[in-house]
């Protein structure tokens, strides 16, 4: 692998443990949607945290493959076409919560403030749509991988949905969640996400199709099974892997 930053094991992706430190000292910081709020943080500051899904440690130890990235002169800033297949949705920044919920034992309702305090990834990729267009992007979030494992997700865990506040849905399959180039992010081309591109917070992948690539994600479950709804283009004849 030649990327050094997404080099070596997958763990590297996670959280670090002083990261977790840093989280639970933040003030009013609760990760969790009720329940015990107090068991995830105490057992992290006790130092007893790790890893307890193994079938996502068997994946992440696996070396993704790696789409390309770009430098910064190869963005097209206007080569994005806003694609949004009814209305676009305003969505309160101070309201928003980001759940995270399914098949896991930690249920979460992140706010932006919790979100942004996370871990930053930056990448510059293409980012393609069916439709026959395809624009190289900065994008800047956090790694989709990083929230699954703060929910805990269960062994059951097999594929994500990711619902939108436009009525749009999505379902992926674990492994490219967990790509350390899956990120949900907040934004674009060095400037907040805006409205149109999916604020406050979307998709950004290398690895998947425009159609995969959720705008305004409010909740991401976690399912043991696909359901018969896929996905908004899927459940239309579109292909659902749709992997690039
Ligand atoms: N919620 C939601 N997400 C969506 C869509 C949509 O209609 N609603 N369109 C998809 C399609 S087909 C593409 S190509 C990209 C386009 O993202 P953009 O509008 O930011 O360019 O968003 C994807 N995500
Ligand atoms: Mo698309």
């Amino acid at each position: 692998m030649t990327n050094r930053k997404w080099e070596g094991k997958g763990s590297k992706s996670f959280l670090r443990r002083r990261q977790f430190l840093q989280l639970a000292g933040l003030s009013g910081f609760s990760l969790l949607a009720g329940g015990c709020s107090s068991s995830l943080l105490d057992s992290e500051v006790n130092g007893i945290f790790e890893p307890i899904n193994q079938k996502v440690e068997t994946l992440l130890f696996n070396p993704a493959k790696l789409a390309p990235e770009f430098t910064k002169s190869a963005i097209e800033p206007d080569a994005l076409l806003i694609n949004t297949y009814k209305d676009t949705p305003e969505l309160d920044r101070n309201l928003f919560r980001l759940e995270v919920m399914g098949e896991v034992n930690q249920p979460l309702a992140l706010s932006l403030d919790q979100i942004e305090k996370l871990p930053r990834t930056s990448m510059i990729i293409r980012h393609i749509c069916v439709e026959g267009w395809s624009a190289i992007v900065q994008w800047a979030g956090v790694r989709l991988v990083d929230l699954i494992q703060l929910a805990k997700p269960k062994t059951a865990a097999q594929y994500v949905y990711f619902m939108s506040a436009d009525g749009y849905y999505e379902s992926w399959d674990l492994a490219s969640a967990i790509h350390p180039q899956t990120l949900m992010v907040y934004e674009k081309n060095g400037a907040p996400l805006t409205t149109d591109n999916g604020a406050p917070l979307r998709l950004a992948s290398p690895i998947k199709l425009g159609y995969k690539l959720s705008k305004w994600v409010t909740q991401i479950i976690l399912t043991d099974k696909l359901r018969d709804s896929k996905g908004y283009w899927e459940d239309q004849g579109y292909e659902w892997y749709a992997g690039l």
